[in-house]
């Protein structure tokens, strides 16, 4: 994990991001919840930067290239609340409140990214289940925020935030909730072996590149067909851009959020058949790649699971 985190640092200075301390330095004054999952992560606690993160993609409203890393929050703290325990298969509300670690003070000051002030990606625990969506701002003054959720199980999902406040910059948050009751089985986790498959109408095939895949910058190419094998050209743009990725590798240690290189296409503009992003990964696993496009008013989820050696 300390190597882990100095290379993340370095990749963070090099960005000119000042938020890299000690590899170890912990908020050590944070009570720690009863249920750690085994990397001491506490129930509701963002991630730490020692945690890293990969790819966040930093040039919203510029359309400029994906930025290869960001830290995660360390100044900013989420608390995600049910408003009513949650039951399996029942829409739940969720609010979500942001603070300041240092002052305890909700954060107000969300900035426009990609259309969204916030964009959220809820993960079952085993990653079989993904959705991202965005919450809405109930009280503006007060920061609060609220998300109709349904979660198809029992069982824990992590709750990754992913906003810009003018005044606390660009942060990722990560929280766990538990819905009641016995959780299935989880769903193994197998890297994909084929990288041609099919999601709804669309059939896809992932180049990755290099391969197979190694730590560092990487390039990640998706290639989409229609029913017949045409090339897909008419990819809409979906929340300002022609594809969205999020990355989270299996431990739950590396996440990323990122966008096709270019400027943001205008709303009547056409995308495809190949949409490729431009990430890195920090450190050797398996990770599990959502990518999103739109297409006749329909958004399409692909994934693939992946090996990084
Ligand atoms: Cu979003």
């Amino acid at each position: 994990m300390r190597k882990t985190s100095t290379m993340l640092c370095a990749a963070a200075l090099a960005l000119g991001f000042s938020a890299c301390g000690q590899p170890d330095a912990s908020p050590a004054k944070e009570p720690l919840a009863a249920a750690h999952d085994h990397h001491g992560m506490a129930m509701g606690t963002p991630m730490r930067h020692d945690m890293g993160s990969m790819g966040h993609d930093m040039g919203h409203d510029m359309g400029s290239m994906a930025m290869p890393a960001m830290m995660l929050s360390e100044s900013v703290e989420a608390r995600v609340t049910p408003l009513a325990p949650l039951a399996a298969g029942q829409p739940g509300t969720l609010r979500f409140r942001f603070e300041s670690r240092a002052s305890r003070a909700a954060l107000t000051d969300f900035e426009v990214a990609h259309e969204r002030r916030l964009h959220v990606f809820v993960v079952s625990d085993d990653m079989s289940f993904f959705a991202h969506v965005h919450p809405t701002l109930s009280d503006a003054e007060a920061g609060l925020w609220t998300l109709e959720q349904t979660f198809p199980a029992p069982g824990r999902y992590q709750i990754y935030a992913d906003f810009k406040s003018t005044g606390a910059g660009a942060n990722v948050t990560r929280s766990d909730l538990v819905v009641a009751g016995t959780p299935p089985a989880a769903v193994p986790l197998t890297v994909d072996g084929e990288m041609t498959k099919t999601f709804g109408g669309l059939t896809v095939t992932a180049r990755f590149t290099p391969w197979p895949l190694t730590t560092g910058d990487t390039l990640l190419t998706y290639r989409v067909t229609d029913e017949s094998g045409q090339p897909v050209t008419d990819l809409a743009p979906y929340l300002g851009a022609f594809g969205h990725l999020f990355a989270l590798s299996s431990d739950k240690v590396t996440m990323a959020h990122a966008h096709p290189e270019g400027a943001a296409p205008t709303a009547d503009a056409h995308g495809g058949p190949e949409i490729s992003f431009h990430t890195r990964f920090p450190s050797a696993g398996t990770y599990k790649l959502w990518a999103q496009v739109l297409r006749g008013g329909i958004v399409t989820t692909t994934d693939w699971t992946v090996a990084v050696h």
